[in-house]
């Protein structure tokens, strides 16, 4: 009786215990192998003979403060960015315009099903720059988080360019300026099967693939308790920062970007998502869609993919329209004229998969697919 009566016990204190990280996030993080520490107590490892003998104090351990050595500071320098199509505009029409559900291009800052516009969510630009050890990434949002909103705003990295994200780094809506590391995770894809057999393109619904599947950093715990960070912007209420140690995608000097805000489906294990859920179940923000309004994916946006530390000229799997290439000037201009200056119309391209189902191509300054 006795060893039962314990055994419940340490259950008991070991399910409260696995709990806490959980607290205060709207879903429950994916399974976190990875993490270290997993947990304080290794249960399976305990003889049953020495249940007894096992001291409640290392759960205590799980609610001390993480001891910080390294926090981020400023950025130095914004070396890139990414604009992203506001949908203010069309707030009380209940709607948006720039989403390519097909390509994996998101633009739904609405609740599902009334298709409420939420400012706090809707990108229109994401920065990112540099300081010391750290990579620092500025989202620009419409409006401010409101207090307790359990928005999530991350950087998706592709570091060798093959359109599957290959890490995910992002914070909880964080409460002030000051850096903080609760609510900031970072996420791997450990066997690079994010995006299915066509990255970006819409495989649903796609099963057998974890996705991104390590969770190697959450709420400051991790191999280092710095790892990544986040705090509201001191310039602006209505940016977020997250600044992540260089170091953690194996310092890459050049990689492809996209930013995510995202309150509705927070599953790193279901990217990409629009390999997760079909368009008919995901709903659709545009007017005219058959799938109108917003369903299982709502509440997010996205911004198309860009470049750091390379100027890109290869049309990579989600990356954002590429420029025009710049005319070439006359290689024997007339004697006793100045070469000709070529006039420059700035344009872009659709994406090179075609804009998808109900929608068509909206060149140079719009570059968007709009929906017929
Ligand atoms: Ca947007
Ligand atoms: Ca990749
Ligand atoms: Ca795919
Ligand atoms: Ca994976």
């Amino acid at each position: 009786m006795k060893k039962n009566f314990f055994l419940m016990i340490i259950s008991m204190i070991f399910i409260l215990a696995c709990g806490l990280p959980m607290m205060g996030g709207a879903t429950p993080p994916p399974p976190m192998e990875e993490v270290q520490p997993i947990s304080p107590i290794q249960i399976e490892e305990l003889p049953t003979t020495a249940i007894s003998e096992i001291d409640p104090v290392p759960i205590e351990s799980t609610e001390n403060p993480v001891q910080h050595i390294a926090q981020p500071g400023e950025p130095n320098r914004i070396r890139t960015w990414v604009t992203d199509r506001s949908s203010a505009q069309y707030a009380s029409e209940h709607r948006s315009v720039a989403d390519g559900f097909d390509l994996n291009i998101f633009e739904r800052p609405f609740t599902a099903g009334e298709m409420q516009y939420q400012p706090y969510l809707d990108l229109t630009k994401v920065e990112v720059g540099e300081g010391g050890e750290w990579i620092y990434v500025v989202f620009h949002l419409e409006g401010n988080p409101p207090a307790g909103v359990e928005a999530f705003y991350a950087i998706e990295i592709d570091t060798d360019r093959d359109g599957r994200g290959d890490w995910l780094i992002g914070a909880m809506a964080p409460p002030s300026t000051t850096w903080t590391t609760d609510g900031v995770k970072v996420w791997h894809d450990s066997n690079n099967d994010v995006g299915g057999t066509m990255p970006m393109l819409s495989e649903a619904p796609l099963a057998g693939i974890n996705r991104y599947d390590e969770l190697i950093f959450d709420n400051g715990h991790g191999n280092d308790p710095d790892t990544a960070w986040g705090r509201i912007d001191p310039a602006s209420t209505q940016r977020i920062q997250v600044a992540f140690k260089h170091s953690v995608i194996g310092s890459a000097d050049t990689f492809l970007f996209g930013g995510w805000s995202d309150e509705g489906v927070k599953e790193a294990g279901w990217f990409d998502y629009n390999d997760h859920f079909t368009l008919a179940e995901a709903g659709s923000p545009l007017i005219n869609s058959n799938d109108y309004p917003l369903a299982a994916l709502f509440s997010v946006d996205n911004t198309c993919r860009w470049s750091y530390g390379f100027e890109p000229t290869t049309a990579y799997p989600g990356l954002c329209p590429l420029p025009e290439p710049t005319a070439i000037p006359p290689t024997s201009p007339p004697p006793d004229e100045s070469p000709a200056i070529p006039e420059i119309s700035p344009s872009c391209d659709p994406p090179p998969q075609g804009c998808g189902e109900n929608s068509s191509w909206v060149g140079y300054p719009d570059c968007y697919c709009a929906p017929y």
